[in-house]
């Protein structure tokens, strides 16, 4: 019986949560609250401590995104040798609102010290790290708001005195910790799109540097960016010349990408973003018709960006929309132009090539090719099959077919007695992926030796 009534309650939470999952209820939230994350020792007499404070119905909150994502963590913010701990939640009585509670370890238990309520319902992204370099970490929060699908608020939490309390908040769209203008002190450089004219969205990215006067953060720079965008895919940075360059990685519509490099000017003291182009109001110079980011294509320690260059005669019917088409055909398959990548180096306001390619996305491989190429070869061909022709340039038309790369699932019969007569080139644990070389193929320079050395299976985020 009393199974069969915990049962019921647990339909009735799952119909409360469900009712309630308007107000971006999450399923963390739902598996916390089905099955609280096992905590050991110190850990399990921590969520102890936190589940006699709260006192009331609750459910956790995970951050979605960062590396921190889990309800509990433990820290040692003041480096005493002490740990603390903050515990994200939310009561069931007032969901929209979350929660922070948080305890210090002393006298070998943790001790509830006070809760303080977050700016939004759910958990973007926590980083703690110690900005001004005095032994004492801030907890950074970002909070999504309900009325907002770009903005979220940031927020630091300074620690004094075993307190935490609020300090510096502005909006962003996504955040990182990274030492801007490579001073030895770790800033926040935050990016916003601003949404609210959707024919005219912008953005910019901002740097925020812990300020000893006012003992919060302030604005030190920012620069726009585009804000043409549809998410941010990620952030990365590299010191060259004692100048951090970082690479924001973001999507723009279904299926395209671009690469903006923004850096601090010593000389200007100022934060710029070289590639946004402010007619356009868009960075036109490393947009790509795939979703592909940053490589280290030439393994040289440091990282190149991709960028398109028009391939002319190439057609290939996809259903896949991870590919952005030029133009629809009426049987609603989308026929699209595809285009070299071209890796380029950005060092001193200028590209340099280091790689051409042909990046199959859908497939998950990337064939590297001579620069000479370039113009002179063209692909045919739909999702799982792409031929490589010769493209004459003098006469804009396709020449002789000079190689095929084919993948068919593992399990697909009719696909493996279709090519059983091509060579196989690699067999993944669902592909098998076969080429086949014509006799103009191998005249042009093509061998089973070059594919393998120069076809190169990599995961740029695609559909297989
Ligand atoms: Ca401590
Ligand atoms: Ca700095
Ligand atoms: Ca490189």
């Amino acid at each position: 019986m009393r199974k069969f009534k915990m049962y019921i309650s647990f339909l009735i939470i799952l119909a409360i949560l469900f009712s309630l999952s308007g107000c971006s209820f999450r399923f963390s939230n739902l598996e916390n609250l089905i099955r609280p994350p096992r905590l050991f020792g110190n850990y399990q007499a921590l969520q102890d401590a936190f589940e006699s404070t709260v006192n009331q119905k609750y459910f956790l909150l995970t951050p979605e995104t960062g590396d921190l994502q889990s309800s509990f963590l433990t820290y040692d913010f003041d480096s005493d040798g002490f740990e603390e701990a903050v515990v994200f939640y939310a009561l069931e009585d007032s969901p929209e609102t979350a929660q922070i509670s948080y305890f210090e370890f002393s006298g070998e238990e943790w001790k509830y010290v006070a809760t303080l309520k977050g700016l939004g319902g759910t958990v973007d992204k926590v980083l703690i790290t110690d900005l001004n370099v005095d032994g004492v970490s801030e907890l950074l929060i970002g909070w999504p708001i309900y009325s907002s699908k770009t903005n979220k608020v940031f927020c630091e939490y300074s620690f004094e005195g075993s307190v935490f309390s609020q300090k510096s908040t502005f909006s962003y769209t996504h955040f990182e910790v990274i030492d801007v203008n490579s001073d030895g002190f770790q800033d926040v450089l935050a990016l916003t799109v601003d949404a609210s004219l959707p024919e005219q969205r912008s953005a910019f990215a901002r740097v925020y540097s812990f300020d000893r006067n006012s003992n919060s953060l302030s604005l030190i720079g920012e620069t726009p960016i585009d804000g043409n965008i549809s998410s941010y895919a990620s952030v990365s940075y590299e010191t060259i010349r004692d100048t951090n360059t970082i690479y924001i990685e973001a999507n723009k519509g279904q299926n395209e990408s671009i690469t903006e490099i923004v850096y601090w000017d010593d000389e200007t003291n100022k934060l710029l973003s070289p590639l946004f182009d402010i007619p356009s109001q868009s960075t036109l110079l490393t947009w790509r018709n795939v979703r592909i980011v940053s490589y280290d294509v030439d393994n040289d320690g440091y990282l190149e960006i991709p960028t398109s260059v028009e391939m002319p005669g190439s057609v290939v019917t996809t259903t896949d929309n991870s590919i952005s088409s030029s133009t629809v055909t009426s049987d609603n398959n989308p026929v699209t132009k595809m285009y070299f990548t071209k890796w380029v180096k950005y060092r001193n306001g200028k590209f340099t090539p280091v790689q051409y390619s042909i990046v199959n996305n859908y497939l998950g491989y990337m064939l590297n090719i001579k620069s000479s190429w370039v113009g002179r070869i063209t692909v045919s061909g739909n999702d799982g099959q792409w031929d490589y022709y010769r493209w004459n340039a003098s006469g804009s038309n396709i020449g002789d077919l000079l190689f095929s790369v084919y993948a068919y699932d593992n399990s697909d019969t009719a696909g493996k007695s279709k090519y059983s007569g091509y060579e196989i080139l690699k067999t993944t644990s669902t592909k098998t992926f076969v080429y086949q070389i014509t006799a103009e193929g191998e005249r042009f320079g093509i061998t089973q030796e070059w594919l393998a050395e120069y076809l190169i299976f990599t995961d740029f985020g695609g559909t297989r």
